[in-house]
């Protein structure tokens, strides 16, 4: 057996140093204990030993306050078979790494902040002390450690590891954030049973606490203590939504400001109410995809793809259609009664993304709109008056002629929508005996955009108005 073994790794010894420099991991293939296959040499492009993915900030809208941003064999397939990874962690003000291990050694060096960082060993020895920018700390392979960012600002850091698939084992949860019953758990750590359902809870769900600011994930957990029943229930969509509106449809959205139960899980919902003729315009609904199911009524939904493909189809009750993620989409009733449906997001909160309301309805103006859709001027200003707020010209800008640009939105006063420069009657010492008071946009601002303007016409006794026209105006 020796005899048949030694010469057989020999030559896997001198073939592997040969030839592999390197083995860049081919990601379609699955992850062994050891990696990933290697990508086929002559496929191997520097871009392959290059990883751009850790400029930006990581996340770090978590429970934990921690974003660990990895540059694993499964990001950055370059480092496969090199035994060693790096990441990237962000902490915000208050942001903690909380008791974990790798599968790995760590040496983790600050590059800004303070942190209060150590670990404890298999002697159940604790090692501990607050480092600054620029300070180096070993975690040893498998040994519970923590980070505590201690600064009044975010907190940087970077890690290396030992491994090139090093994985994070979070204790809390491993115990907590699962279903291992509460009697093993109290069995197997010695935690009381109250303390035990406290941290289950935090980690199971996360009710959101409607006082607090909403971050990007979420609103602030509820006090566990505090969560009954009845907020894990949402009643509201019982009752028709008023479809009396420009689309002849509503939409009453169940995000997690409407039913903070929802919050941090993941998933809403909706209830879309149609009248007859009525439809839902063109929209997303950004991060989230979407599950559309016909309750009552016929409705024709479609979506276009990103490569401008269109899927459209005529549902009947029962039917259910998936919008993916970002793609745009519209729904219409196009039967007989008014239509009902329910759509599920994959999102706790989304929003209703609708082209005419992002284009018409604020001030972007009328020139860049023209530029960036090449829709003609006096569609975009028509369409600015249906869905639009306003776009009270900006006097100091050049007038196009689409009109001004619009004066940002936060120096727009109620005076901008109100003129009172037609109370007095205009000089008729003239020729004509007349006198024409304009308020065009130029005089009264309010009006740009909105395809319509006004004049004061004083006609002395004998007076009379020379023949003209209104360029493009009726
Ligand atoms: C941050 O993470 C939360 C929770 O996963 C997510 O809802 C949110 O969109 C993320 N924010 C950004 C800027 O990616
Ligand atoms: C529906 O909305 C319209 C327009 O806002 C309003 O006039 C009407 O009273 C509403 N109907 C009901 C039943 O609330
Ligand atoms: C009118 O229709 C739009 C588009 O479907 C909808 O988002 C909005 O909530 C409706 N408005 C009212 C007041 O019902
Ligand atoms: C009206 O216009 C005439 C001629 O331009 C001028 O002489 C006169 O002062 C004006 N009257 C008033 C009240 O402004
Ligand atoms: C300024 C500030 O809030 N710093 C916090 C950083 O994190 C530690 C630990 O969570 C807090 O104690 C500090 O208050």
């Amino acid at each position: 057996m020796m005899f048949l073994l030694i010469p057989f790794t020999l030559s896997l010894i001198f073939s592997s140093s040969n030839a592999l420099d390197f083995c860049v991991g081919d990601l379609s293939a699955p992850q062994g204990p050891a990696g990933y296959s290697c990508k086929k040499a002559e496929e191997v492009t520097a871009n392959d030993f290059v990883f751009s993915g850790l400029r930006a900030t990581g996340n770090t809208s978590n429970f934990f306050k921690v974003a660990l941003t990895p540059a694993f064999s499964s990001q950055f397939p370059g480092v496969n078979g090199v035994g060693m990874s790096v990441a990237r962690v962000d902490y915000p003000v208050d942001g903690r790494a909380p008791m974990h291990t790798h599968e790995a050694t760590e040496v983790f060096v600050v590059i800004r902040g303070t942190f209060y960082a150590g670990f404890i060993s298999s002697t159940y020895k604790f090692y501990s002390k607050t480092i600054n920018e620029g300070d180096i700390i070993a975690f040893p392979p498998g040994l519970m450690h923590f980070q505590i960012n201690l600064s009044k600002s975010p907190a940087l850091a970077v890690s290396f590891y030992s491994s090139e698939s090093p994985g994070i084992y979070i204790m809390d949860n491993a115990w907590f954030a699962n279903d291992l019953s509460t009697d093993i758990l109290q069995k197997t750590t010695f935690l009381d049973p109250d303390q035990i359902k406290k941290l289950k809870g935090l980690l199971d769900f996360c009710v959101g606490d409607l006082n607090t600011p909403q971050g990007p994930a979420g609103y602030s957990c509820k006090n566990p203590e505090a969560v009954i029943v009845d907020d894990f229930i949402f009643s509201g969509l019982r009752v028709a939504g008023n479809t009396s509106n420009l689309t002849n449809s509503v939409v009453t959205p169940v995000f997690s400001t409407q039913f903070p139960g929802l919050n941090g899980l993941g998933i809403s919902l909706a209830r879309l109410d149609m009248a007859i003729g009525g439809w839902a315009p063109m929209h997303t609904h950004p991060g989230a995809s979407e599950l559309f199911v016909v309750i009552q009524g016929t409705i024709r939904a479609g979506f276009i793809s990103s490569t401008n493909k269109v899927y459209i189809k005529t549902l009947e009750e029962g039917d259910v259609m998936v919008f993916p993620q970002d793609l745009m989409h519209f729904q219409f009733n196009v039967g007989k009664s008014p239509a009902l449906a329910f759509a599920s997001f994959s999102k706790a909160s989304t929003n209703i993304y609708s082209m005419d309301n992002a284009w018409f309805a604020n001030d972007l103006p009328v020139d860049i709109l023209q530029k960036t859709t090449f829709l003609d001027p006096d569609q975009i200003k028509k369409l600015k008056g249906v869905f639009g707020d306003f776009c009270v010209g900006d006097l100091g800008a050049p007038q196009d002629p689409a009109g001004y640009s619009c004066k940002k939105a936060e120096a727009v006063t109620v005076k901008d929508f109100v003129f009172s420069g037609l109370s007095v009657a205009g000089n008729t010492s003239n020729v004509m005996k007349a006198a024409v008071t304009p308020a065009f946009s130029t005089q009264f601002p309010g009006i740009n955009g909105l395809g319509v303007s006004l004049a004061r016409l004083d006609l002395a006794v004998g007076g009379q108005t020379a023949m003209h026209t209104h360029p493009e105006g009726t």
